[in-house]
């Protein structure tokens, strides 16, 4: 199939926080560097975005900071606009699901399939809070887990045992915003029947789509193998588009079922505004000559590729996706990023930390992006990337072609004389690249696409180390001409290669070698710059990045670890094992800390000197790590079991054991008692 046009989505964010770089590496960057190769080399190309502005998400963010739904999607959207705009995210249109063209536009689309009966209504009971009357999402409830009994448990998952739930297993289930206890209410919704849909889906993506990525086919698949079921697309919530239908007042459409009809009502939306420059909106979503992309995470495929093309499908007269690039999830430094903990790098934070540095950003997450596999973010990985790649490679030779021009021909493109073998050879090597990172591209392989404009910089490098034109320019003028015009000829290649993936510093090299945006076309030539063509002064493209700043990154994310492990902290419950006869054995003891001093090659270990009013003894006790100076100890009072025998560790025999509680950071904190006592007095 011969398509004239491509239409690529990129998943919409909840504007319910501000985005980070798990955002960025799996959907906009990779999205973002197709949208910009396409439109390099002339094809017609629009690239949507938007905020997810329905859903529960914004609604429990709103209540945790004590506003409106309103102003927190106001905020967020703003925010994430602005992030993806700084960081060159080139969409042709950023809008928002609360914008009135799309709630007339998903309105209007649900009500077609009302109306064509592509709906079936299911009445079901529900829990239901009888002073705030209102129905309530599984999220929204709490109760008692039923696997682990613990306290707190959430209607979809216990986040203490992990287990999935419904809000029917959850013990004593009530609400999670006022603790109110819970009645059931019988309220009825509207279904897509996806079980009709089933056979329909299994052709297209499992036969007509074997092309798919492996993990976007796989999950597809074993969706599909289980069996689709009717799912609602309606809820009882204030918050949303409203049902439009009679006698459906308090019930608004799932916010899954809204928010990919935003790509859609985006689209026109923009081409409305401006019909000259984007043509009508039913071009790129009807015809069939376009195209359709979506870039997403993992966590929503079945969205994508099941539920949407359904949607579409019942609709009639829409075009399907050809492609759903899903990456899977990047971690940061080992652990799962997550809003809530705040565990993540936010893009307005790192812009602070490291103004105009969003290309070196988007390397680092293009050359780790998780296409296969989850993948893990490292600041020091980032800080090798950059000294040992983008600077040390690409910026090095950069830097080289042009002080060298600046120095020999006065800042102007030399002439290009006779070519040796070892010249010839080298325009083979990079010419080649240009088939290479097209069919990465046209793949969705962009990590092994931007490793092969990497390769190019690495040929420019190793052609200067070869022809060492600094050596050749005293007795050579004529051959160091034609080195350095090859030079600066892979320079104005690179300045192409690179521009899907770092968009500004392909600007700043442009702008050093003078020229305007070159097409894609244009790779691979050997006479993009034409002699005596006038160079600006040489500039880093690229700067280091020192150890400080990789260290004040590594002691924000040891702080958050911190907080959440003191917030996560809960005491474990009792057990009720012991005996009254059990505590009558141990023989507690008070005594008086004479002396306390580490013990030679053993990290743990504090050896005490205790006046336990019998004679004083020797007790060794693993707490050295809480306790960095020991001679702060030294007069305190502590508990003892006075009656264990003794026993030795590292040569010193210790005669009991000292008592200590185990604070919320894992620290050891010594038990005391409130008021001085006479030393070895019994605990009871
Ligand atoms: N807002 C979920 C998410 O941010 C959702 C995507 C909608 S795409 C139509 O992961
Ligand atoms: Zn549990």
């Amino acid at each position: 199939m011969n398509f004239k046009r491509t239409l690529i989505t990129s998943a919409l964010p909840y504007a319910n926080g501000p985005v980070h770089i798990g955002h960025l590496a799996g959907v906009y960057v990779p999205a973002d560097i197709y949208a910009r190769y396409l439109r390099l080399k002339g094809q017609p190309v629009l690239f949507v975005g938007g905020s997810d502005e329905h859903g529960v998400p914004v609604t429990i963010r709103a209540r945790k900071e004590g506003i409106t739904v309103q102003q927190v999607v106001d905020r967020y959207h703003d925010l994430i606009k602005d992030s993806f705009a700084k960081f060159g995210i080139s969409f042709d249109v950023y809008s928002r699901t609360t914008s009135a063209v799309h709630h007339k536009f998903a309105s209007d689309f649900f009500r077609t399939l009302y109306d064509n009966g592509k709906f079936t209504e299911q009445t079901t009971e529900q829990f239901y809070d009888e002073e705030t009357h209102e129905f309530l999402t599984d999220r929204n409830i709490k109760g008692e887990c039923p696997h682990c009994h613990s306290a707190g448990a959430y209607g979809d998952q216990c986040e203490k045992c992990g287990r999935t739930l419904s809000p029917d297993e959850l013990i004593n289930p009530y609400n999670a915003v006022n603790g109110n206890t819970l009645t059931k209410r019988t309220t009825s919704h509207w279904y897509l029947p996806l079980d009709r849909y089933q056979q329909w889906l299994e052709q297209w993506i499992l036969e007509e789509h074997k092309e798919w990525r492996p993990n976007v086919y796989g999950q597809c698949k074993s969706w599909l193998d289980g069996g689709l079921k009717p799912r609602a697309v309606t809820r009882d919530l204030s918050w949303g588009i409203p049902v439009p239908v009679e006698g459906a007042e308090g019930k608004v459409l799932y916010v899954w079922f809204d928010a990919p009809i935003g790509y859609i009502s985006n689209t026109k939306e923009l081409c409305d505004s401006q019909p000259d420059k984007y043509g009508q909106w039913e071009t790129w979503w009807k015809d069939p000559s376009t195209r359709l992309i979506h870039f997403i995470g993992k966590d929503n495929i079945v969205f994508h590729c099941i539920v949407f093309p359904a949607m579409l499908k019942a609709e009639g007269s829409y075009i399907l996706p050809d492609n759903v690039p899903s990456n899977e999830f990047l971690n940061l430094e080992g652990d799962k990023i997550s809003t809530s903990r705040n565990w993540a790098v936010w893009l307005n934070e790192y812009l602070e930390d490291f103004p105009g540095k969003q290309d070196v950003l988007r390397y680092v997450l293009t050359a780790n992006a998780p296409e296969t596999k989850d993948n893990d973010f490292t600041w020091a990985d980032f800080q090798a990337r950059n000294n040992n790649e983008l600077v040390a490679i690409y910026g090095n030779f950069i830097n080289r072609a042009l002080v060298l021009t600046h120095k020999y021909f006065e800042g102007k493109v030399p002439v290009q004389g006779i070519l040796t073998d070892y010249d010839q050879q080298t325009i083979r090597e990079f010419t080649d690249i240009k088939q290479r990172i097209e069919e990465l591209l046209d793949n969705f392989h962009f990590r092994d696409a931007q490793k092969e404009a990497m390769n190019l910089a690495r040929i420019g490098n190793k052609y200067l180390a070869e022809t060492e034109p600094w050596k050749l320019a005293k007795t050579d003028l004529a051959r160091t001409a034609t080195i350095l015009n090859l030079s600066l000829q892979i320079a104005a290649n690179l300045s192409i290669a690179f521009e899907p993936f770092l968009p500004f510093s392909s600007e700043k090299l442009r702008s050093l070698l003078n020229l305007e945006q070159i097409g894609w076309d244009a790779l691979g030539k050997t006479d993009i710059l034409t002699e005596g063509h006038i160079l600006k002064p040489a500039e880093l493209l690229f700067e280091k990045i020192d150890d400080a700043d990789i260290q004040a990154q590594l002691e924000r994310l040891k702080r958050i670890k911190k907080e959440n492990q003191e917030a996560a902290w809960q005491p474990e419950s009792a057990k009720n094992t012991a005996t009254i006869e059990d505590f009558e054995k141990m023989d507690i003891r008070v005594g008086t800390i004479l002396d306390c001093q580490k013990v030679k090659k053993s990290d743990k270990l504090l050896q005490f000197q205790i006046d336990d009013g019998m004679g004083g003894r020797t007790i060794l006790s693993g707490i050295a790590q809480s306790y960095p100076d020991p001679q702060e100890l030294i007069g305190k009072q502590v508990l003892f079991i006075a009656n264990f025998p003794p026993r030795k560790m590292m040569g010193i025999e210790s005669q009991g054991m000292i008592l200590s509680a185990v604070n919320a950071d894992a620290k050891l904190v010594l038990a005391s008692v409130s008021k001085p006592v006479k030393n070895g007095a019994q605990v009871g």
